[in-house]
């Protein structure tokens, strides 16, 4: 059983979430996906333990979900086409900002995989209590902590440690967690590290830079006595020199922690409080030339970035008509701060590259939700919710080196009646584009706020005890993001979008409204089970990137204000809508065999496009695996296939590149000679074909003009230890 729920796709549907939760949570990373048969339902494998750096790429198996990929820990997720802050995910139920405004250092890449407890994804529409902003969805990771021992001992130790290899980047890591606990008191300490150069693909070739260096450690206690339970958490992430190849930039480090406090009350009767408080600080340094050649040999560059960041949560649980109700408020804040500091190298000498990239970012969010779930009629459960939540955004004024030389400039012009070169002049109208770009930024209000509020209303009818059928209607809020709203200079710091534009903040957009209909089922009996479920999502004031010819700043003024020879686009309010299908279905042949597949399809379009080049950026392509395994006492095995669609339905306004489908055939194995000791090993894109994963980004190395391969062969071993 344990080392079945470790890979297979498991007997899902017809386990009820706290028997996985005893048996598998302490044990192997697990995801659980909730809301797949009753809400709460739950079910689902596990990662394969092989190249499993990032968390994220856990998502990969999820239907519905997927990874977009900046680099090996740069994975972002991506639900039913949409991603990034458009999902809420919650780190041990925090919030995590990202340090990186580019994304680098994405919520799911803060617990490597190995000290990663569960990976929970809801699927389907986003109940209102598991986050603020919720439009694409939410997901939320739970690090391993150990157990308090149990009535009849006095003493409990639980850990794990396990350690593994991959060929294909020659990739080791290390992991180590351990906890002491009796009934009232447990203290946890765990730590990581794992590294890997350059991964391979066909014929040896290698994707520069992508080597990774990370390590990770969490200490916490915690206290529990009659339905009182009390933690405090830390967690530290200290990411070395890794390569985000579809990006600009590399990391240079991203180092910083996550301190957390927890307060739960189990009152009885079903009344339970629940309470958190969080901080968050960390810092990040990029830059353009350390692990590759810059794109512009004569223009250094470096970003250094800082967030700060805190917040508390309050809840409340009680039993309200024939369900319960939970309502409660959250509340949180973050401060960025980015800086550029580089320089381009003239005929003439050095010109300072210096840049409040975003100075003095403040984003505030205060939130209440109420939400009930019962029953409303003989084998109709329903899920209602709430929440408001007003938020305040602002930005200080800004400046750069090459603003404050326009005038200068523009003196000894006149003084010394000067004919500029071509050079020069460029230089000129780009220090005074900078110029009135900063002078109109930090004329206008630089202070927004944003009033959201998300309605929702799941039906969940029990047809037969083999038969269930969900419905839901959702209204969802999310407010712009700060890089959307105050990229004063046209950049690429746009939260990971890695089109390779440079983009223009926009004070004056609107908030996402996002309308959501769901419709779906879940058929199961003891031998198989198949689930489908489909959507469709209008968004009202979709954010995304629009030709600066339909903005209200001079395209010219925009186009000159950098250096960066490329196509510049204005953030703006769009009509969109995405819709479609994801589903899960398998087959148990008998004690040993089972046959287990899943199908994900998205279709996003503009609706108000100029032209009929509609498609809306980076959607996954229809996708879907397959996998037959064989489970006996203390091993099992499982041939696994992948399968990728052709994507064609892609972004005209950024000129985003189609990809070519592909297949991949993975064989994996896990051993269990003695209890709590598991082997496994695998082989990875067995027939080492080349191939590109569609949200993987272009390879910026080489100019971006063509997508960064995905891994060749790849050989991996683990070994881990429970106790
Ligand atoms: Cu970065």
């Amino acid at each position: 059983m344990k080392i079945k729920l470790s890979f297979a796709v498991a007997t899902l549907l017809v386990s009820p979430v706290s028997v996985l939760a005893e048996t598998e949570m302490e044990e192997l990373p697990t995801i659980i996906v909730e809301g797949a048969s009753e809400r709460p339902g739950a079910f689902f494998a596990a990662p394969d333990s092989s190249g499993l750096k990032d968390t994220a790429s856990l998502l990969k198996s999820v239907p519905g979900a997927n990874v977009n990929r900046s680099g090996p820990l740069t994975g972002i997720a991506q639900y039913r086409g949409m991603a990034g802050n458009r999902i809420n995910i919650a780190i041990d139920g925090v919030n995590m900002k990202e340090v990186g405004p580019n994304s680098m250092d994405p919520p799911l890449s803060h617990y490597p995989a190995a000290l990663t407890g569960a990976l929970t994804v809801h699927r389907g529409i986003a109940p209102v209590s598991s986050g603020i902003e919720t439009i694409g969805g939410s997901m939320k990771v739970e690090s391993r902590k150990g157990e308090f021992a149990d009535e009849e001992e006095d003493f409990k130790t639980t850990g794990v440690a396990s350690m593994g290899y991959s060929s294909v980047e020659d990739g080791h890591y290390g992991a180590l967690m351990g906890s002491v606990a009796n009934q009232n008191h447990k203290i946890h300490l765990s730590g990581s590290q794992e590294s890997g150069r350059d991964y391979r693909y066909r014929h040896n070739n290698k994707v520069s830079p992508s080597k990774y260096d990370r390590n990770a450690f969490t200490a916490g206690y915690g206290y529990q006595r009659a339905g009182h339970e009390f933690g405090v958490n830390y967690s530290n992430n200290d990411t070395g020199h890794t390569g985000t190849p579809a990006l600009p930039m590399d990391i240079v480090y991203v180092r910083g922690g996550l301190y957390d406090a927890k307060y739960n009350w189990d009152m009885g009767d079903g009344i339970k409080l629940t309470s958190g408080l969080h901080y968050q600080k960390m810092r990040h340094l990029m830059d353009n030339a350390l692990l590759r050649e810059p794109a512009n040999p004569n223009m250094l560059m470096v970003n250094r970035t800082t967030v700060e960041a805190g917040g508390l949560d309050l809840a409340l649980e009680l039993p309200l008509f024939s369900g319960a109700i939970k309502v409660g408020f959250n509340f949180d804040q973050s401060n960025h701060e980015a800086d550029i500091d580089g320089s381009m190298q003239m005929s003439t000498g050095l010109m300072p590259m210096i840049v409040q990239n975003f100075n003095g970012i403040e984003r505030d969010r205060y939130s209440a939700f109420g939400e009930w779930n019962g029953q409303v009629a003989e084998k109709l459960m329903a899920e209602f919710g709430a929440r408001v939540t007003y938020a305040e955004t602002s930005s200080g004024t800004v400046n750069s080196a090459m603003a404050d030389m326009c005038a200068s400039m523009n003196a000894d012009m006149a003084a010394n009646n000067m004919v500029m070169d071509r050079e020069m002049h460029e230089m000129h109208q780009n220090a005074c584009s900078q110029e009135t770009l900063r002078d109109d930024f930090n004329s206008q209000a630089r202070a927004q706020d944003d009033l959201d509020v998300d309605l929702t209303a799941i039906f969940n009818y029990n047809y037969d005890d083999n038969l269930n059928l969900e419905m839901g209607f959702a209204r969802k809020n999310r407010m712009p993001s700060y890089q959307e709203r105050y990229l004063w200079l046209p950049l690429e710091a746009t939260a990971g979008l890695a089109d390779g534009r440079v983009y223009a903040g926009n004070q004056d957009i609107a908030h996402e409204t996002a309308y959501q209909f769901e419709l779906g089922f879940d058929w199961h009996n003891e031998k198989a089970y198949v689930a489908p479920r489909m959507f469709y999502h209008y968004v009202d004031d979709y954010i995304q990137g629009v030709p600066i010819e339909e903005s209200n700043v001079s395209a010219e003024i925009l186009e000159a204000a950098t250096n960066v020879n490329a196509k510049t686009l204005r953030f703006d309010n769009v009509e969109a809508h995405l819709y479609g299908i994801d589903l899960e279905a398998g087959y148990s042949i008998d004690d040993f065999w089972r046959v287990d597949a899943s199908l994900s399809y998205v279709k996003g379009e503009r609706l108000d496009s100029p032209t009929d080049d509609s498609d809306l950026y980076r959607m996954a392509p229809l996708n879907g695996r397959a996998q037959v395994s064989y489970e006996a006492a203390n091993w099992m095995s499982a041939v696994e296939g992948v399968f990728y669609a052709n994507q064609g339905d892609v972004a005209g306004y950024n000129e985003e590149l189609a990809t070519k489908g592909y297949m991949l055939l993975n064989l994996r194995g896990n051993y269990e000679p003695l209890e709590g000791l598991v082997i496994a090993t695998g082989l990875e894109n067995v027939l080492d074909t080349e191939h590109e994963d569609h949200l993987g980004g272009y390879d910026r190395t080489n100019g971006g003009t063509t997508r960064v391969p995905m891994r060749g062969r790849n050989i991996y071993a683990t070994l881990s230890y429970n106790w």
